[in-house]
């Protein structure tokens, strides 16, 4: 640990007291189930249960306004039909915004903090199987982190076998068994990669690339949280296509896509 780092609040106190703000404005003692809405995802919490509670992320301590467009930053308590609750975090810090692995794992953090035991990754990515057709719904098998970071600090030797758990998948594709799964390769970002660095994450294993979901996995399994990754392929990764990328592209395979998987991750999260 570094002397900034020494001197910043402890990433659990700070977790701990997001938790009690959240506890406080929304009136939900515990919440069950998290579940973070990524690219092409921001329409499933209007489609999973009611609203109890919507709070802007920036009025709850460590959360920050998002950076990207088309990122929702509200924090929501949902009542699911089977009564449990669900803490939807419309906005994720990404590791490209420079705000360090602590800012990154801190949605987790909190969500384990509210008592959450199951936790729903969800990303738009690109896809490196030129079977997949933009707009895949895709469950995340296993990751590779190429950003070289860790939320994690000191001797903290977690287990990730299993971190993207079998029995969720499974669950998953009780839903929809047509559901591929992945590899997912985190890159850093924020640019798209290029078509040689796609080429080396074939090699290495990877189905998709993005730019987030590793290092939140890794908070969460530390945290004692079951994950649940899915990741909506936006587009093929640079180089597996003809077209160049583009972030427009991108929202806009999102958007088209938006309401079938919506309707998906909440016939899923009925089941967690
Ligand atoms: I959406 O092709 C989306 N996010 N790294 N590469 C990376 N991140 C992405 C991509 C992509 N598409």
């Amino acid at each position: 640990m570094n002397q900034d780092q020494k001197l910043d609040l402890d990433p659990f106190v700070l977790a701990a007291e997001a938790a009690a703000v959240i506890r406080e404005r929304s009136g939900i003692e515990r919440h069950d189930i998290a579940l973070v809405l990524g690219s092409g995802w921001g329409g499933a919490a209007e489609l999973i249960g009611e609203v109890v509670s919507e709070i802007p992320a920036g009025e709850i301590p460590g959360f920050h306004a998002p950076a990207v467009a088309g990122h929702g930053a509200t924090i929501r308590s949902i009542k699911l039909p089977n009564e449990k609750v669900a803490l939807v975090l419309g906005s994720r810090t990404h590791f490209y915004e420079g705000k360090g692995v602590r800012a990154v794992a801190h949605g987790m953090r909190t969500a384990a903090a509210c008592g959450v035991k199951t936790v729903v990754l969800t990303n738009g990515c690109g896809g490196l199987n030129p079977l997949w057709a933009p707009g895949q719904p895709v469950l995340i098998s296993d990751h590779i982190n190429l950003t070289a970071a860790s939320p994690l600090e000191g001797a903290t030797f977690v287990d990730l076998t299993d971190l993207y758990s079998a029995r969720l998948r499974d669950l998953a594709r009780s839903v929809d068994p047509t559901l591929p799964e992945g590899v997912y390769a985190q890159f850093r970002g924020p640019h798209y990669e290029t078509p040689a660095e796609v080429k080396m994450a074939k090699i290495l294993g990877a189905d998709l690339v993005g730019m987030s979901t590793t290092l939140e996995a890794i908070a969460a399994r530390e945290a004692g949280m079951e994950i649940l990754g899915i990741s909506l392929m936006t587009n093929l990764a640079a180089g597996i296509s003809a077209t160049a990328l583009s972030h427009e592209e991108v929202l806009e395979a999102g958007q088209n896509a938006a309401p079938r998987i919506s309707k998906l991750l909440a016939e899923i999260v009925i089941k967690l």
